[in-house]
């Protein structure tokens, strides 16, 4: 199924140079942008983000983190996007992350891990929602896609 996600390059890949690294490994794949801006996330947004983990241990230091510096925020369309960007990604914690994924490649630490992807369709509209407004999203024709899905 044709699908939406949203992905953050965090603090910590803009930091780092990684931004091109990041959106070009999403590219590559073959997966569609439809989206992209840099912006400063407020305690709010991050507040709304991260509500799932609002009273655990690390969410203080989470949303430090995560508004301490401009973030990448974007929108890929493609086949499964979910699945596929989450599985680029690798696991949560970088020392767990396999090889050839973007945190098991580039990354070491479990609060300093590069990316935030939307874990399921549901809460890819919902991040979509809360990161951009109808507007900036961009629904385009892209040649090269017959020579990716057939
Ligand atoms: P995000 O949401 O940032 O894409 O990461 P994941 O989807 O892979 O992981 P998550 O929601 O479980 O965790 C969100 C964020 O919190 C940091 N974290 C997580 C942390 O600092 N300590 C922890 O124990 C956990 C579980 C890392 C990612």
């Amino acid at each position: 199924m044709i699908q939406r996600t949203l992905v953050l390059v965090k603090p910590d890949g803009v930091q780092r140079g990684l931004i091109g690294e990041i959106v070009r490994r999403l590219e590559g794949r073959g997966l569609k942008l439809m989206a992209l801006k840099m912006i400063r996330i407020t305690p709010e947004l991050a507040g709304r983000h991260y509500a799932e983990h609002k009273g655990k241990p690390f969410f203080d230091g989470l949303v430090k983190f995560i508004t301490s510096g401009p973030v990448v925020a974007t929108i890929w369309e493609g086949r499964e996007a979910v699945t596929v960007v989450r599985t680029l990604m690798g696991s949560t914690d970088p020392l767990k992350a396999a090889p050839g994924t973007i945190r098991g490649d580039l990354a070491l630490d479990l609060g300093m891990n590069l990316i935030h992807g939307s874990d399921s369709p549901q809460r890819a509209e919902v991040e979509i929602g809360l990161f951009f407004k109808p507007d900036e999203i961009h629904d385009y024709v892209r040649t090269a896609d017959r020579w990716i899905v057939e």
